[in-house]
C-alpha cells in the first residue's frame, strides 16, 4: 500500500515530463519499427510460423495523451448483469453506410445506428434479446447472424438458408439459454458485408452463483473486463477483393489485406500507399489500449482472411476460455495463437510482477499462411502501447489478495493444442450414433475457367448472393439445382461425429451454426503432400492423428482444420433446423465452401412458427 501511495504522488509530478518524453520515444521507436516490419523479407514469405516478438521495444513510462481519442479500449459492465434477474431487452438497429477512416484511409463502411463497428451488446444467461433491424440501405438486403448462440433456426440470420434478406425491417428474437455464457459476436450473413464492417461483439455474462454468490470476477480475480475485436482490413470494397480473388490470373491466391483494425481503429502509414493504388489517406497517430493491472480481455477475430498471434510485454496472459465460454486447462504465456476468423478467446492479462507504470505493449502478428501474394502496403506485425488507467479510474488495491496457484507458464499458448476441462467419463459418449464424413477443398479447374471454387464433397454452394427463397421455406423437391445445396440429414438428440478432411494445401477455419462441438482430434499432415486423411469407415487404418481425445477435448463452434489434415468433431444434434457448416474465411465461403446439416425430420424443421417467421423476413 505504502509503495502504491508513493508511486501515486510521484506519478503526478512526472506526468507532464513523461507525456513529452513518451511522445518522443513513441515517435523514434515506433516509426522506423512500423516501417521496417512492413517490408517483406524472404524469411517472412510462405512461412506459416508466427513471427518472433520484438521484445526490445519501448523503455520508460507510457503517458496518457491529453485527450484520449486514440484509446481503443471497449469496457464491459458485468456488474450490471451478473446480479439481476433475466430480462427481455429490446434494441433497434438502423443500418446505413458511411465513409469512415478507421486507420486513416477513407472507406465506405456499414453502420449500425451510426456506429462502426456495431454496438457492443451485453446480456446475462437466460435473457431474451429482441433486435429490430431496420434496413436503410439503398438496393441492398441485410441479415445478421449471431455467431455461436444456440437459438431458434429461423433467428440464425443466414440469407438463402434460414431467411430472406431484410429489405425493410425484421425483429430477431433471441432466447439465450440458461446455461449459455461467454464471448460471441454478430455479423452479416448476406453478401460480403462482414468484410466492410457489419459486425460487433455480444457478451453473455455468467450470473453470479446464487448459492455462493461468486462471480467470474472473484473466481479469476480481475477488476476490469473488455472486448477486443481484431481483424484484417481491406481498403477496397469487399466486392472488388472477391473479384480479384476469382480472377483466373491470380491462381486462386487470396488477396492479402492492407491493414488491421483493433476495435475498429488502426494505424496505416500513408506513404505506404503505392502510386498504382493511390489512397485517400490522412495520417493519424498510433492508437493505444488502456488496461488495469488485471483485466479479462475477450478477443474476437473479426477478420475476413487471416489468423493472428498476440504477444505482450509487461503483461502475462492466462487462457481462460475458448469460443462461447468453454473453459480450458489454464496455461500462462506472453504469446498466444493462432486465432482464426470467427474464433474467440478469453484471456486474463495481468501485470504479474511488472510495475504498473512500466511500459507495456500488445503485438498483433497476422499469420502468413493465406498471404502468398505479399501486399507491400501491409504492416503484418504491429505493436500498440498499453497505458495504465488514470488514477481516478484505478480500482482500489487488494486489501486481501486471493492467493491462488498460478497456471503453468509455457513459451507460447498453442491454441490448436489447448485442452478442455476434464469431462466426466461417458459424457461425450464413447461412441457416436452417426458419422458424417466430408472432404473439403478449393479447386481451380478448366471447367470453371480457372476460377477458384470451394467444394465440400464435390458440391459447391455459395450463399453470398442469394436472392432465392430460403431453403427452410421450401420443400426439398423445390430446392434449386444450380448450384445444388449439399444438405446432410441427421436425427435428433443423438451424438453425431463430423469428420472433415481438408484435402487443400491451406487450412480452413470451419464453423458449425447453432451448436458447439467437442474437438476430438485435429491433425496436420506430417509433411507437404502427405494427405493424411481420416476415414472412420475404414476400420483397418489407424487415424494418422492418433486416438480421439475423450478425456479433455475443448468445446468450440469454430475450428481450424490444417492443410492436408482433418478434424473430428462430436456434437449433440438437439436443435432442429437447417444449420450451415462453412469455412469462415469470407473469400472461401463466397466461392462455395458451404453446406448444411438438417437436424430433425422435415416436420420438426418446418413447423408453423417457422413458416410464420420466414414469411415475415420475406415480406419486405
Ligand atoms: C432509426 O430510424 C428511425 C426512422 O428513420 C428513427 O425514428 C429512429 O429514431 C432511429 N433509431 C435509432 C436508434 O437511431
Ligand atoms: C493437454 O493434455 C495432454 C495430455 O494430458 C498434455 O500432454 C498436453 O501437454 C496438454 N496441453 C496443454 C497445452 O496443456
Ligand atoms: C462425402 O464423400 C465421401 C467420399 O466420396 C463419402 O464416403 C461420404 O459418404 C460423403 N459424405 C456424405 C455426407 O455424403
Ligand atoms: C448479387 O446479384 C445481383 C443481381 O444478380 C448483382 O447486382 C450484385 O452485384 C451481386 N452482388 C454480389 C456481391 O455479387
Ligand atoms: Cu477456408
Amino acid at each position: 500500500m505504502e509503495k502504491n501511495g508513493i508511486w501515486k504522488r510521484k506519478w503526478k509530478v512526472i506526468l507532464p515530463t513523461a507525456a513529452v518524453l513518451a511522445t518522443v520515444v513513441l515517435f523514434f521507436f515506433l516509426y522506423p519499427k512500423f516501417y521496417l516490419s512492413g517490408s517483406w523479407s524472404d524469411d517472412d514469405l510462405y512461412s506459416g510460423d508466427s513471427p518472433e516478438i520484438e521484445q526490445e521495444l519501448g523503455h520508460g513510462p507510457v503517458a496518457h495523451p491529453a485527450v484520449d481519442a486514440n484509446d481503443f479500449s471497449i469496457g464491459l459492465h458485468p456488474e450490471q448483469h451478473i446480479h439481476r434477474d433475466p430480462e427481455t431487452i429490446g434494441l433497434e438497429w438502423n443500418i446505413t453506410k458511411g465513409v469512415r477512416r478507421p486507420d486513416g484511409v477513407a472507406k465506405e463502411v456499414y453502420l449500425i445506428n451510426g456506429q462502426f463497428p456495431g454496438p457492443t451488446v451485453e446480456l446475462r444467461s437466460g435473457d431474451e434479446l429482441l433486435v429490430t433491424v431496420r434496413n436503410e440501405l439503398v438496393n441492398e438486403g441485410v441479415a445478421i447472424h449471431w455467431h455461436g448462440l444456440r437459438i431458434e433456426n429461423t433467428m440464425d440470420g443466414v440469407v438463402g438458408l434460414t431467411q430472406c434478406a431484410i429489405n425493410r425491417e425484421f425483429t430477431y428474437r433471441l432466447k439465450i439459454p440458461d446455461h449459455q455464457a461467454g464471448t460471441f459476436w454478430y455479423h452479416s450473413h448476406s453478401e460480403l458485408q462482414r468484410a466492410d464492417g457489419l459486425f460487433g461483439t455480444l457478451v453473455i455474462h455468467k450470473p453470479a452463483s446464487e448459492v455462493e454468490s461468486t462471480s467470474d470476477m472473484e473466481k479469476y480475480d480481475y477488476q476490469n473486463e473488455q472486448v477486443l475485436m481484431v481483424g484484417d482490413w481491406y481498403h477496397r470494397p469487399a466486392e472488388e477483393v472477391l473479384a480479384d480473388y476469382t480472377n483466373w490470373e491470380n491462381f486462386k491466391i487470396e488477396p492479402a489485406p492492407d491493414s488491421m483494425l483493433l476495435n475498429g481503429v488502426g494505424y496505416f502509414e500513408c506513404s505506404m500507399a503505392t502510386k498504382a493504388h493511390p489512397l485517400d489517406c490522412q495520417g493519424q497517430s498510433v492508437p493505444h489500449l488502456t488496461l488495469p493491472a488485471r483485466t479479462r480481455l475477450r478477443i474476437v477475430n473479426t477478420g475476413a482472411l487471416t489468423g493472428f498471434t498476440i504477444s505482450t510485454t509487461g503483461f502475462v496472459m492466462t487462457l481462460l476460455e475458448v469460443d462461447g465460454g468453454h473453459e480450458v486447462e489454464q496455461v500462462r504465456s506472453e504469446k498466444v495463437g493462432i486465432l482464426y476468423p470467427g474464433e474467440r478467446i478469453d484471456l486474463l492479462l495481468d501485470r504479474s510482477g511488472h510495475d504498473e507504470y512500466e511500459s507495456a505493449w500488445i503485438t498483433i502478428a497476422l499469420d502468413r499462411e493465406n498471404m502468398q501474394f505479399p501486399n507491400m502496403a501491409l504492416t503484418p506485425t504491429q505493436q500498440f502501447a498499453i497505458a495504465p488507467p488514470m488514477d481516478n479510474e484505478r480500482a482500489a488495491p487488494h486489501e486481501d489478495p486471493i492467493v491462488r496457484p498460478r497456471a503453468p507458464e509455457v513459451p507460447w499458448i498453442d491454441l490448436s493444442k489447448a485442452n478442455g476441462s476434464a469431462i466426466p467419463p461417458g459424457e461425450v459418449g464413447v461412441q457416436s450414433d452417426e458419422t458424417i464424413l466430408l472432404y473439403a477443398s478449393i479447386s481451380y479447374l478448366t471447367q470453371y475457367e480457372y476460377r477458384p471454387k470451394g467444394f465440400i464433397n464435390h458440391t459447391s454452394w455459395s450463399l453470398s448472393n442469394s436472392s432465392d427463397m430460403p431453403l427452410l421455406a421450401l420443400d426439398q423437391t423445390s430446392w434449386p439445382t444450380d448450384p445444388e445445396p449439399f444438405v446432410v440429414k441427421t436425427g435428433r438428440t443423438e451424438w453425431v461425429d463430423l469428420v472433415i478432411n481438408n484435402i487443400d494445401d491451406k487450412g480452413h477455419p470451419f464453423h458449425l451454426h447453432g451448436h458447439d462441438f467437442y474437438v476430438l482430434s485435429v491433425h496436420q499432415a506430417s509433411r507437404v503432400g502427405a494427405y493424411e486423411q481420416y476415414n472412420p469407415f475404414d476400420a483397418e487404418k489407424e487415424p494418422a492423428g492418433g486416438p480421439m481425445n475423450l478425456a479433455n477435448p475443448v468445446i468450440k463452434d469454430t475450428v481450424y482444420i490444417p492443410s492436408q489434415g482433418y478434424a473430428v468433431l462430436r456434437f449433440q444434434a438437439n436443435s432442429p433446423g437447417l444449420w450451415l457448416v462453412h469455412c469462415h474465411v469470407l473469400w472461401h465461403e463466397a466461392v462455395g465452401m458451404n453446406m448444411a446439416i438438417q437436424v430433425g425430420d422435415d416436420a420438426q424443421v418446418r413447423g408453423e412458427s417457422v413458416k410464420e417467421s420466414i414469411a415475415k423476413s420475406c415480406a419486405g
